[in-house]
Parts: C-alpha cells; sequence; structure tokens
C-alpha cells in the first residue's frame, strides 16, 4: 500500500517563500483552492526541517523546536486533521519532530516551509517519489501557501479551473536573478491578530473592494512572471508593491477591520518611498503581519541598509540566489 511505511524515519527540509503577487481568498475552502494564482520567492536557508516516525500510541506526538505540544494546540491540531489523509488505518499515528529555522527574521510565516517540509517527509516515509508538482498539490491541503515552498527561486501556484483542484499546484519558474536581494524587517514578532485563513475568508464575505481583487491579482500575476522573464526588475518591484499594497487595502476594508500594520510599519513605508525620491530603487511587499520585506538589487544594499539603520529599524538581508 502507498501508506505502508518504507523506514523507520522520513525526512523533509523546505524553504520559506515570500509572494510578490498574493493569494488572499478561496473559492474552496475544503480543498483549499484559490480564488487567483499567485507567485513568489523562496528564501533557501530559511524555513522548516520536519522528521516523521510511526509510531504505536493513540495520538500524534507533535513538537515545534524540540517543545512537546499539546493536543489541542491550534497548530497541532491542525497538522493532524492533515495527517489524517495519510494513515492506513484509524490507529495509526505519527511521531512529527518540525524545526523552523527561522530565528531572527521577521514574521515569515512558517506554515508554508511547515506543510512543504511534512509532505517530503511523507515521500520519504512512504517512499512515493512523486514529482515536486504532485507533492505541491498535497502541501496545498495543508496550507495554500506552502504549495510554492516545494521549490527554490520563483514559483508560480496555478489557480486551476478544475473543480476537484488537481490542476492547482505550484511549478518552479526557471529563472535565476543572482543580484535579487531581499530585505526582511523586523517590526514585530507578536501573535498575529487574526490568522491567514480567517483573515482571507472574512475579507472574501465582508469587503465590497474584494470585487476587484480576483482581476487585479491575476493581471499582476502576469506582469510579475513576464517581469521576472525579461529580468525587468523595475516592474517587478512596482507590481509586487502595489500588488501587496491592494490586498492590504481589502483586509482593512472588511468589517470587523483587519489592520495588520503597526506604526513602525508605516514609517517603514514611508522611507522606503523617500529612498526611491533618491533614486534608489527598492520595493517593499507585506503579508498577513506588520512586517515588510524589501525588494532591492544587491548595488543598492549598502544604501538601504545605511537609511534603515540610522532610523534605529532593525533590517537583515537574503540573497535568493546566491546563499
Ligand atoms: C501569500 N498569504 O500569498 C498570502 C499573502 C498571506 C498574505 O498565503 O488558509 O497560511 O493555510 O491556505 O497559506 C498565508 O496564507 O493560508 C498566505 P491557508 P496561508 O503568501
Amino acid at each position: 500500500s502507498p501508506l505502508t511505511p518504507q523506514k523507520a524515519c522520513g525526512v523533509g527540509t523546505a524553504p520559506v517563500n515570500i509572494a510578490l503577487s498574493k493569494y488572499w481568498g478561496k473559492r474552496d475552502k475544503a480543498l483549499n483552492l484559490p480564488i487567483n494564482g499567485s507567485v513568489s520567492i523562496s528564501l533557501p536557508g530559511l524555513g522548516t526541517e520536519t522528521r516523521l516516525k510511526p509510531i504505536n500510541a493513540e495520538k500524534d506526538r507533535i513538537s515545534l523546536n524540540g517543545k512537546p505540544l499539546a493536543d489541542n494546540a491550534v497548530f497541532a491540531e491542525r497538522l493532524s486533521r492533515f495527517l489524517d489523509w495519510f494513515r492506513d488505518d484509524r490507529e495509526s499515528a505519527f511521531e512529527v519532530e518540525t524545526h523552523n529555522t527561522v530565528p531572527t527574521a521577521a514574521g515569515l510565516a512558517s506554515s508554508a516551509s511547515g506543510y512543504a517540509a511534512l509532505v517530503l517527509a511523507l515521500d520519504d516515509l512512504f517512499d512515493w517519489q512523486l514529482p515536486k508538482e504532485t507533492l505541491s498539490l498535497l502541501a496545498r491541503f495543508g496550507s495554500g501557501s506552502a504549495s510554492r515552498s516545494l521549490f527554490n527561486g520563483f514559483a508560480i501556484w496555478h489557480r486551476g479551473s478544475r473543480e476537484d483542484g488537481l490542476d492547482s499546484f505550484a511549478e518552479p519558474l526557471q529563472v535565476e536573478w543572482p543580484d535579487l536581494t531581499i530585505g526582511l524587517v523586523k517590526v514585530n514578532t507578536g501573535e498575529k491578530p487574526v490568522g491567514s485563513t480567517a483573515g482571507m475568508q472574512q475579507t472574501v464575505e465582508t469587503c465590497d473592494l474584494y470585487q476587484s481583487w480576483p482581476q487585479q491579482a491575476e493581471r499582476d500575476l502576469q506582469t510579475i512572471i513576464n517581469a521576472i522573464k525579461s529580468n525587468d526588475f523595475s516592474t517587478m518591484g512596482k507590481t509586487a508593491e502595489h500588488n501587496a499594497l491592494s490586498m492590504h487595502a481589502t483586509m482593512i476594508a472588511t468589517w470587523p477591520p483587519i489592520v495588520y500594520w503597526q506604526p513602525e510599519s508605516l514609517s517603514a513605508m514611508q522611507l522606503v518611498w523617500s529612498l526611491r525620491e533618491q533614486n534608489i530603487e527598492v520595493y517593499f511587499t507585506m503579508d498577513a503581519g506588520p512586517n515588510l520585506k524589501l525588494l532591492l538589487q544587491e548595488k543598492d544594499r549598502a544604501a538601504v541598509q545605511k537609511a534603515f539603520q540610522e532610523r534605529g529599524i532593525g533590517i537583515e538581508f537574503l540573497h535568493p540566489f546566491s546563499g
């Protein structure tokens, strides 16, 4: 059976990813099917390593960064529900040891790298040897953004059009941008007020502005894919920033309002805009949290670093294509 373990322990590792054109809204909650496609960049070196062992126990044993989690912890419950797809009988349980290598980096969601690493550990444990695109589809059930974390570099998560979701998975975009630099601006690492799953649902249900989102998202997706292919940093950065702000506009115009920004988020945005006025080409994107992720080219890193340090705003730089 495909659910017979082939070894004592399966292992998987996967990177976090940052969407350049965002996923916000599901057309099918049970299958985790998105209303629109999205495109991302992965951050190698930041992510999750997961070890998975079948055990003789009544319940799964799940630990995060070396600490055992209570069965009723939200994280553990969601993970166990996902693992229900992969048990060969009702008795079988798993031990899951998850380590996130996202220590200082700000507000990088771990559900994306977490479910991608878990699916790779399942593939290893059961020796399926499935193609990455199929594993991406499985990771999608755990968390939508996890579908994009099976790949390094740029990845496109296709919306798909089938009701069964078999055409909604991610694929790599085989383009390398060696001088692409990501700046992580750490505003706040506290708990989010509203999680993504609930936040996007509330937006779809109560935001009138959301009507225009799917069309913009699909247009931005195409613009960014074309910009990546033609090595057009300016168009990529501009479109990514506009896309992120448009997504946040739909969150804010939801009732009750969902505002992930902190005062420091706006200060950092204003600094980015003032740097652009000085012809330092830097753009930002933001997810379901207060932190900014900057998009820039290596030639401008020193100037960006200096500007943020002068204002006492913490920043870290990463290079998606050169370690
Ligand atoms: C993204 N986000 O494209 C968007 C932008 C947050 C803002 O994907 O419900 O954790 O598990 O599918 O994947 C975060 O949402 O949500 C996310 P579920 P997920 O990166």
